[in-house]
């Protein structure tokens, strides 16, 4: 089954009003491929979410960052999978390796999160990846199949789900994989697939790459077989972003 390109842009906690506004503009200007050809999905910060909707193009859409595990209620400073639903935001980052790192995310409550986020009828972004330590120890296979088996056994329509797969060591380090790197991984990751969730699903699932991805770089990661799209973190505040969702073709 052909697989839809995916270009998510993580704005992280990034921008002012005015920033945001010269970034959608430059989007809303931009001649990119046709919705048909790529799915855009940007994320800017919470506050900025329903500002950034209802100025961005209608073929672009938006994603928050983060949403609480469970119904809403007595959690302060959370945002609740239902209020995203509420405000018609139909995306959501989730399992981000900033969070499972600095917040001690781990792979359990990131499977109850995309769990409950689904079922709220949001799509979800999952990431997964590992740090250097575990690369050079030789376990990242082991690594990013414990998280996607966290997350997987929690999905139950992976129409919805996004996989991105995000080496930490990657990350805003301007050290991006090489596309052979990437490669081997999603390649790998398909096969995962394939073998614990089914046939079907690993053929359709898309699986994008993120970290130091930029405009330079994102032609070559694209043509990879199994990189079917990017989250792109630094370079989605830079006009660079309109290249990377144009390597799209
Ligand atoms: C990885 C990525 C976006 P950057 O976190 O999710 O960020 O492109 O800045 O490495």
């Amino acid at each position: 089954m052909a697989r839809k390109f995916f270009v998510g842009g993580n704005w992280k906690c990034n921008g002012t009003t005015e920033e945001v506004k010269k970034i959608v503009t430059t989007l809303n200007e931009a001649e990119v491929p046709s919705e048909d050809v790529v799915e855009v999905v940007v994320s800017p910060p919470f506050v900025f979410l329903t500002f950034v909707k209802s100025l961005l193009r209608s073929d672009f859409h938006v994603a928050a960052q983060n949403c609480w595990v469970r119904k809403g209620g007595a959690f302060t400073g959370e945002i609740s999978a239902e209020m995203l639903v509420n405000l018609s935001i139909p995306w959501v980052i989730i399992g981000h390796s900033e969070r499972r790192a600095l917040l001690n995310e781990s792979n359990e409550f990131v499977g109850d999160k995309v769990a409950y986020a689904l079922s709220q009828g949001l799509k979800v972004i999952a990431c997964i990846g590992e740090t250097l330590e575990e690369r050079e120890s030789g376990s990242t296979m082991a690594v990013v199949a414990a998280q996607t088996k966290a997350i997987a056994g929690k999905v139950t329509n992976w129409d919805n789900v996004v996989l991105a797969y995000e080496p930490v060591w990657a990350i805003g380090t301007g050290k991006v994989a090489t596309p052979a790197q990437a490669q081997e991984v999603h390649c790998e990751l398909r096969k995962w697939l394939h073998e614990n969730v089914g046939g079907d699903i690993a053929a359709s699932t898309r699986i994008i790459y993120g970290g130091s991805v930029n405009g330079a770089n994102c032609k070559e990661l694209a043509a990879q077989p199994d990189v079917d799209g990017f989250l792109v973190g630094g370079a989605s505040l830079k006009p660079e972003f309109v290249d990377i969702i144009k390597a799209a073709t």
